[in-house]
Parts: structure tokens; sequence; C-alpha cells
């Protein structure tokens, strides 16, 4: 096929009512999926704030997410950020309070913080597509997706120590699994900004991609991965990240064995048998080298 792509406002997947177009909720971002593709991307709206995120940013990305993981006919999602300057620059700084970013009733939230485990934790690819500057919790973000395709002009890094945060959970834990811990010391020590050339480089992101061609190359990337195995994807993410993620990297990789343990005869007939009110017959099961 052609790269052409027919992007429509996502219809929900569920939600009780059934299907629906609850795009208009959305004020901050926009939900798309590709017309018989399997392929969902969720687009920070926020360009003259450089993509900034509040936290109704976030709620919204959250939903999105959401039904993107609930809707059995995507397969790969793609997180981006509206027009070319910024894929996102981070938390909202007209609104950081002293306990957060201040929600339209004035509480303060880190609910990024959710959004950075909903990814990690979503049994599909996600990956980001960077334009412009991806910074601060914007950095955290594309770290967080699994993969990381960048036009030509985007540009990466932390500025937290310069502007009063810092991410000590998965921005930094991950920052250092990714590009090392001596350069993860200098991008937070430094708050340097790195070239899409640089932090392909650094093994940060996958590749870099004339700003023509970003969407272009990152569904040829999603039609990749959408020939393979759901399952074998599934799993394959949920190992990549189970030791970073101790407990719940394991509760997810477990998940997944219990999940396909469901549908063997064995696990069947413990079902069946506990239904028939007999004792189960594992006998026939082999006990496997
Ligand atoms: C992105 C930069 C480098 C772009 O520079 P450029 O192209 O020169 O544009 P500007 O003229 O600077 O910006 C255009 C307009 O956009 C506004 N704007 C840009 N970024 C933000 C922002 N983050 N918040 C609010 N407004 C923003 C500008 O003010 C400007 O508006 P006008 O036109 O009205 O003047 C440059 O903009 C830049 O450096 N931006 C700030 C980057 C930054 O420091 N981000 C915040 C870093 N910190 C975090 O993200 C927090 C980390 C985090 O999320 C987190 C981590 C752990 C636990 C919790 C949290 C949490 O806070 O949630």
């Amino acid at each position: 096929p052609t790269h052409e792509v027919v992007w429509k406002k996502a219809k929900f997947f569920g939600d009780g009512e059934g299907y629906g177009d609850n795009n208009k909720e959305f004020v901050d971002i926009i939900y798309e999926k590709a017309v018989g593709e399997g392929i969902a991307k969720i687009t920070i709206n926020r360009p003259e704030r450089r993509n900034a995120f509040r936290p109704q940013t976030i709620k919204e990305l959250m939903r999105a997410f959401n039904d993107a993981r609930d809707d059995s006919s995507v397969g790969v999602i793609i997180l981006t950020g509206k027009g070319t300057k910024a894929f996102c620059s981070g938390g909202d700084q007209a609104l950081r309070t002293q306990d957060g970013y201040a929600d339209p009733n004035d509480v303060g939230r880190l609910n990024v913080l959710d959004l950075q485990v909903q990814i990690r934790r979503l049994p599909k690819p996600v990956i980001a597509m960077v334009a412009g500057y991806a910074v601060g919790g914007g950095h955290i973000l594309h770290m967080v997706c699994d993969l990381t395709i960048a036009a030509e002009n985007a540009i990466f890094g932390q500025t937290g120590p310069k502007v009063g945060s810092f991410d000590a959970g998965y921005g930094s834990s991950i920052m250092s699994r990714l590009v090392g811990p001596k350069k993860a010391r200098e991008m937070w020590f430094m708050t340097r900004f790195y070239s899409a050339f640089e932090a392909e480089k650094m093994g940060l992101i996958n590749t870099v991609v004339p700003l023509d061609d970003l969407e272009k190359e990152t569904v040829k990337w999603c039609r990749e991965i959408l020939r393979n195995s759901p399952t074998a994807i599934r799993v394959l993410k949920a190992a990549l990240n189970a030791v970073d993620d101790g407990h719940a990297g394991l509760q997810e990789l477990g998940g997944d064995a219990t999940l396909l343990f469901y549908g063997t005869e064995e696990g069947i007939e413990g079902r069946t048998a506990y239904m028939q009110r007999r004792p189960p017959d594992f006998s026939k099961f082999p006990r496997r080298p």
C-alpha cells in the first residue's frame, strides 16, 4: 500500500453507550484512528504553548489511550504534538503551583505520572512521533513510549534543574537505561538540548527522518509492526519492561502468562472440573523438560 492514511476522528470503542464520537469532549487533544489500518493517533493540541500539558490535557490523553487499549482493531498507537514546533514542552509552567499543576478547581496535580505508567503498561506498542521540541515532561513522555521517530528538526532535553523541577521516577531511571548512567547525568545536570542526530547516536530515539516524511515513516513502522503477531508483541513489551518495572512489571508479564494459560486444554480442564463438581484430571498433561 501507499503511505496515504485516512485519519478519522476516533469513534470510541466502549464507554457503555457503544460507539460514539466522544472527541467532542476533547479540548486539549485530537484523537484519531486510521481507516482500516489498526493505527490510533493521539495528538496534543496546544501548539500556542508548544504543546505543554495541563491536568486536563493529561486526563484527555489517558481517556484516549484507554480507548485505544480497549479497541481490539487498534494494534499500534502514535503519540504526537500538533504542528512542527513541538512534540511537547512539558508541564504548563503558568499553572505550576506549590503542589503540582492547577486543575480547573485549583487543585494541584501531577497526573502525568499516571499517564507515564499507563503507556508503559499498555499492551500495544506506543510510538512517539516527534517534530520540534521534546523537552521537560515532554521529553519523559517520548522516553516512556516504546519507539521514537524524530524529524530532523527535533530537539531533546530536560530543563528541570533550570526551572525548579525534576522527575526522579521514570524520567531518571528509564533515561539511564536508554543512554547509560553517565549520559543521563549529563542530560539532567547540564540541562543541555540535543539534536535529533545526537539523540539517535545516544540511543535515545530510533531514527531521524526529514520533517516532510515524519508521518509517512511512522506509518511505515506501524504497518511493519502490525504485520507481526500481536500476542508476541504484547508479551515482548511486558518482558522488555519487566525488570525495570519491578513487581508491576512482573505482574504485567505474569498476567500475559495467565491469559495464554486460560486458552490451553490444561487450563480448561481445571475450570471444567470445578464447574462439573469433580476432581480435575491433569494426568494427561506433560511435565515438559
Ligand atoms: C520549548 C521551548 C524551548 C521553545 O522555545 P521557543 O520555540 O523559543 O518558543 P517560546 O517563545 O519559548 O514559547 C512559545 C510560547 O509557548 C509558551 N510555552 C512554551 N513552553 C511552555 C511550558 N512548558 N509551559 C507554559 N508555556 C510554555 C511560551 O511561554 C510562549 O508563550 P507566549 O507566546 O505567550 O510568550 C521553550 O518554550 C521552553 O523552554 N519552554 C519551557 C520548557 C520547560 O521548562 N518545561 C517544563 C519542564 N518541567 C516539566 O515538564 C515538569 C516535569 C514533569 O512533568 C513532572 C515530572 C515528575 C513529576 C511531576 C511532573 C509534573 O510536573 O507533572
